[in-house]
């Protein structure tokens, strides 16, 4: 994986611009009548098609004079490429398939947009010489489709969305505690029951749709085509099975591969939460190498991903048959139980003639082979220490590259990493972040991660959700995964809004766009755009968008939302400042089902944070928030749990006020989990009671800090 790093930053070097003689000259054509010739390199066959189909073209010999040759040339670096236009023909050169490949969406470069909707116009080109090579030989992609399943059309579609970034990994996450996503065919169970959460099956739904037994698998043939056609794209599909932790799924199909005592359930009505394999039960070795060596045989790739991340080691320290392993083999932390076991599927692998990849918590101890690839995920302390110790090293910091992180703080998304735009993740820096030359060498590219338990809230049904929160982040990684991270913004923000919005929008991409600048001056309210997006305003209290042209006169900015748009793109609902303006009347809070010593009343009550019950809910369990003071407010916003993370919160209750604490009014019920407050008067208290069981088993509920808006007044 070693790359030398004279890789420099290149930039496409245009090596001879077209001809300046006076007479216009005749330029090379783009038409159907084009045809993509492989020279008999067969290998090159399905990337022609691939090419010519894309603007109707011919891949036959037919003798026309319109020639596009795809050219393997070994004096070319990997992935590099040389792509050539002339009035007598075109060369697409290619240190390999994939450097072909590369030359190819050079090619589309140098079209309309439109060659993305496959409707490309005949075109004539100027004379050009392109040629380029990329800084990272790794630019990838995870999807976690064990939380939310994505169907095979879907993840075909996210393979051509790669490809056209010249992304050439696509990481599947296909099991965890949620969900077990690829067939075995030696375990058939491992995908009839742990393809599906919620209702009848035992795998508890803890995200998402917690009525309806939701979710799906790939069979092995059709991950095979899934493989080739991302092949044909020059995009890799590297497998993830998570082990030893994040393996409630298969642990609720086989019980026995768990560690050797009985857990205590009494909180959790039952449901056995552990999520580890016991390292000290040696069956449990026969059920991976069958699982492992079908996950070898089924993937091409060079690497099978097997997890190592967020173990909970508690359930080996009170595993007697782990406490005598490690006592017989003088470990002295359970990390060790951890190299133990990841040590033993590694040599499974091995055996299969694969390596291993981990996420950065399997190389803590820093003993597993100096083969094994480290995604580096969890800060940028985890990658320089993996990349220090002398460990290819995929650079992924959550709070660059986590894509299921929120792109504002009031977007939809997590925030643990924080908030993560476009802007953001390309500000990631080798050298600000302190990379020596020797810990950069050992850097082989990037990935963005899509986690996906709070996906299933977003219809994922359709692609929008994913498109939005993938681009253009992902075009950004993208760029820096072929030309390094020494580029500014503003360049890289012109190359956006000039080219890439009209790409996507030709790929059909539900992009996102940068929210638009509200400001709120002498009583007028303004929003502005500098990315050739138009604004629209929506009005409160209706959902029909005006288009934004002049500043709105108004007393109440808060009154109002925003929106632009751009072609298929969209930005986020943006309002003034003043709607976010919250107050903190003292409050207390108490509940029926006692008190989490680590997250006490106090969080919640002190707007500091979440707090959680001792124990899950039944019917008839309440919480209650008291205030000091009688409250008034424009708008209070009551909620259980985090409605996009459906889990920890009541499913379905009713919500009372009192103005003396007493008697109370039902003010509304409970709707996935939160109600608002409108324009509530003098309120003691609020309390909140559970109408229905909990189904999914969690052990506690959330409570959360009321969010209350101030009493109205005009600011002008
Ligand atoms: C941490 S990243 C996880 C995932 C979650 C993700 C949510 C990693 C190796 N573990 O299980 O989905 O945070 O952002």
């Amino acid at each position: 994986m070693k790359h030398t790093i004279a890789t420099v930053l290149f930039s496409l070097v245009v090596l001879s611009a077209w001809s300046c003689t006076p007479k216009v000259p005749p330029r090379f054509t783009l038409s159907e009548h084009t045809e993509v010739r492989t020279e008999g390199d067969t290998t090159l066959q399905p990337l022609a098609r691939y090419f010519a189909d894309h603007f109707g073209g011919r891949t036959s010999d037919e003798n026309t004079w319109d020639v596009i040759r795809l050219v393997r040339d070994t004096t070319l670096g990997g992935e590099a490429f040389r792509v050539e236009v002339t009035p007598r023909g075109c060369t697409v050169r290619g240190g390999d398939y994939g450097g072909v490949f590369n030359g190819v969406q050079t090619f589309f470069e140098l079209l309309p947009a439109e060659i993305y909707a496959r409707q490309c116009p005949a075109t004539p080109l100027r004379d050009t010489l392109l040629q380029s090579r990329p800084r990272f030989p790794y630019r990838s992609m995870m999807l976690d489709v064990a939380r939310t399943w994505c169907t095979v059309d879907q993840l075909l579609r996210q393979i051509d969305l790669l490809a056209y970034h010249r992304i050439n990994r696509l990481h599947l996450h296909l099991t965890d505690d949620e969900g077990w996503r690829i067939e075995i065919k030696s375990h058939p169970e491992l995908t009839a029951i742990g393809g599906f959460r919620g209702g009848d099956s035992p795998v508890a739904p803890v995200y998402g749709r917690w009525h309806e037994k939701y979710g799906g698998f790939y069979t092995q043939d059709e991950m095979r085509r899934v493989i080739r056609y991302a092949a044909t794209r020059n995009i890799e599909i590297i497998p993830e099975i998570d082990l030893p932790g994040h393996s409630r799924t298969i642990a609720s199909i086989h019980p026995e591969i768990r560690c050797n005592y009985r857990p205590d359930t009494l909180s959790t009505r039952g449901y056995d939460f552990r999520s580890a394999w016991c390292v000290a039960r040696e069956e449990n070795y026969t059920l991976l190498e069958e699982i492992l060596s079908e996950i070898c045989a089924l993937f091409p790739a060079p690497y099978v991903h097997i997890g190592g991340d967020e173990v909970d080691m508690e359930q080996w320290l009170r595993c007697p048959d782990c406490r005598s392993l490690m006592q017989r083999e003088g470990m002295a932390s359970p990390a060790e139980l951890e190299d133990h076991f990841l040590n033993r599927a590694i040599d499974i692998l091995n055996r299969h003639h694969k390596r291993a990849a981990v996420w950065n918590e399997a190389v803590a101890t820093a003993r597993l082979s100096r083969e094994t690839l480290v995604f580096g995920w969890k800060d940028t302390e985890a990658c320089l220490k993996a990349a220090a110790d002398g460990y290819p090293t995929v650079i992924m910091p959550g709070k660059y590259f986590y894509l299921d992180m929120r792109q504002t703080p009031h977007e939809a998304g997590h925030d643990w990493a924080g908030v993560v735009d476009a802007r953001r993740l390309y500000s990631f820096d080798f050298a600000r972040e302190g990379f020596s030359e020797e810990q950069l060498r050992n850097v082989v590219g990037f990935e963005g991660a899509f986690w996906s338990e709070a996906y299933l809230s977003h219809n994922p049904e359709k692609n929008d959700y994913l498109d939005y929160m993938c681009f253009p982040r992902l075009t950004a990684l993208a760029h820096m995964g072929w030309h390094g991270t020494e580029r500014r913004w503003e360049e890289f923000y012109r190359e956006l809004t000039r080219t890439h919005y009209d790409r996507l929008a030709a790929m059909g991409v539900t992009f996102r766009l940068f929210p638009p600048k509200i400001t709120y001056r002498n009583g007028m309210l303004s929003a502005s755009t500098d990315d050739g997006s138009q604004p629209f305003y929506i009005e409160r209290g209706s959902t029909e968008e005006h288009p934004y042209t002049a500043p709105i006169a108004t007393a109440y900015p808060a009154h109002y939302r925003f929106i632009s748009r751009y072609k298929t793109g969209h930005s986020p609902l943006t309002v003034h400042e003043e709607y976010y303006r919250h107050i903190y009347p003292e409050v207390t809070v108490t509940s029926s089902m006692g008190e989490s010593t680590r997250f006490p009343y106090a969080n919640a009550a002190q707007y500091r944070g979440i707090t959680r019950t001792r124990r899950t809910a039944r019917p008839g369990d309440w919480i209650c928030y008291t205030f000091a003071h009688n409250v008034s407010a424009e708008e209070i916003l009551v909620q259980t749990g985090n409605p996009q993370l459906p889990k920890s919160l009541f499913i379905e209750g009713v919500v009372e006020t009192s103005e003396d604490g007493h008697t109370y009014r039902k003010a509304g019920t409970l709707d996935h989990g939160i109600l608002f407050l409108h324009q509530p008067r003098n309120l003691k208290s609020i309390r909140i009671t559970a109408t229905s069981d909990l189904r999914d088993g969690t052990p506690f509920i959330t409570i959360e800090p009321l969010k209350i808006r101030p009493v109205e007044r005009p600011m002008k």
